[in-house]
């Protein structure tokens, strides 16, 4: 047991809750009242809000699904009585708190939460059931802890589907300064897509995001959209990169990052190809309005490439994720890129001519496109009737620095999702926002 005052709390759970209780772990629910918990007996039962009724009952519904992919049920019982009940889900090789509620006793959502006893599976990385640990439930419904804040709730609802063996690889971080050296990452890859995506720098995944999620990402966009162009027909530029460009949205609005990263599992899967410890260095939203004909000229977002090339170092990839919200077509421009052309050292005319190798992509709402950031590629010019949103999502391994072109300031919701990283310990997602991994005052690399 860990000693000092700022663990009297849970010492005190443990000493309250420890010799009657019993904790299980299963991959689908058991069907031990956890409905009447949810709705009857729990702390806050008679006092939750619509918002929390409503989710409530979604969760319960879900109870009598037949998918539990990546789903662990977690109970704690009394005499075969249920008083705690918890899911997680473990789409991203982290393991995320989606619901918990306990019955209203003191401390025992802490002792349910915390990580005991010291016998029971410490949160490893794998397929086994696992306890909370110390990471942030997404719903504490305890009248004994504090409401989390809203932010807390960022990350989807719900798991997106995932089909069963997605390929995972476990790294093991040789470095003392990390405090989670083992990173089970899982990427939505097939080894045939990874493959395509080493040898020709491209490659549009058969795994989509799914509707809600793609709402949800939607709706943060256009309202940071609406924020910085008031009227349709504002530009950032009126060439070469015609269209509205909104620079590091996420850092407004962390939903943006983390619905595509996070919940969708981009982030796992870039980590699947550039190492377990990975940085968003920055994102941009680009919209091109209906009939302006905007596109952009030829172009890469990373020029690494020397003449001649140096003899020790190369240079680490950065990988670009394109998130299209609406469709990339004939009509509203479609991606355009020189496969293979990440490898050449000289950059492309920044024109829009047309080369013999060139490849248009089609893209449909909700796919996403994986992009070495140093191959050659361009917008297609928007001549259609509809809005064409664009999210872009440019990740590196943790040794190169962040860049955008604007540095925005963090807004109160960015600095609520880093302190709840910071909280739970969540070292990936603390990297991940360019706050891990990097303390001058403990890093040995
Ligand atoms: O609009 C597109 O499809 C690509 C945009 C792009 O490459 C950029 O904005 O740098």
């Amino acid at each position: 047991m860990p000693g000092g005052r700022k663990y009297k709390p849970l010492r005190e759970a443990v000493f309250m809750h420890a010799p009657h209780h019993r904790y299980t772990a299963r991959p689908a629910p058991l069907g031990i009242g956890e409905s009447t918990l949810i709705h009857a007996e729990a702390a806050r039962a008679s006092d939750y809000d619509p918002h929390e009724r409503g989710f409530n009952d979604a969760v319960t519904a879900s109870l009598d699904s037949h998918d539990h992919d990546r789903l662990t049920y977690h109970y704690l019982t009394r005499h075969d009585r249920l008083t705690a009940f918890a899911i997680t889900a473990d789409i991203t090789g982290i393991a995320h708190g989606y619901y918990l509620a306990a019955r209203s006793e003191p401390r025992l959502a802490t002792y349910f939460v915390a990580d005991l006893p010291p016998a029971a599976p410490r949160r490893r990385l794998g397929a086994e059931p696992r306890r909370l640990g110390n990471q942030l439930p997404v719903r504490v419904q305890d009248a004994h802890l504090p409401r989390p804040h809203p932010a807390a709730h960022l990350p989807a609802a719900k798991p997106r589907v995932r089909g069963h063996g997605m390929p995972t690889t476990t790294f093991v971080i040789h470095n003392a300064d990390v405090t989670r050296p083992d990173r089970t990452c899982t990427t939505m890859l097939t080894p045939h897509e990874e493959d395509t995506f080493v040898r020709r720098g491209v490659v549009v995944p058969d795994n989509r995001i799914p509707d809600d999620l793609l709402d949800l990402l939607g709706e943060a966009i256009d309202e940071q959209v609406a924020a910085h162009f008031p009227s349709p027909g504002d530009k950032t530029y009126d060439k070469e990169f015609a269209g509205q460009y909104v620079r590091d949205p996420h850092k407004q609005d962390p939903r943006i990052a983390l619905i595509p990263l996070q919940s969708f599992g981009l982030a796992d899967t870039v980590r699947c190809l550039l190492g377990p410890r990975i940085v968003l260095r920055n994102s941009n939203v680009r919209v091109t309005r209906p009939r302006t004909g905007d596109g952009t000229v030829w172009h890469t977002d990373y020029r690494p490439h020397t003449s001649p090339p140096s003899r020790l170092v190369s240079a680490p990839t950065v990988i670009t994720c394109l998130i299209y919200l609406d469709a990339a077509n004939e009509r509203t421009g479609p991606l355009l890129v020189v496969p293979g052309s990440h490898h050449r050292h000289d950059q492309p005319s920044t024109t829009d001519d047309t080369f013999d190798d060139q490849v248009a992509i089609r893209i449909e709402p909700g796919q996403v496109v994986l992009m070495n950031a140093a191959l050659w590629h361009r917008g297609g010019a928007n001549h259609s009737e509809q809005t064409r949103r664009l999210l872009t999502l440019q990740l590196s391994s943790i040794f190169m620095p962040e860049f955008n072109f604007e540095p925005s300031l963090p807004s109160a919701a960015y600095q609520r999702v880093l302190e709840q990283a910071r909280s739970r310990e969540d070292e990936p997602l603390l990297e991940l926002l360019g706050h891990g991994g990097l303390n001058p005052l403990s890093a040995r690399y």
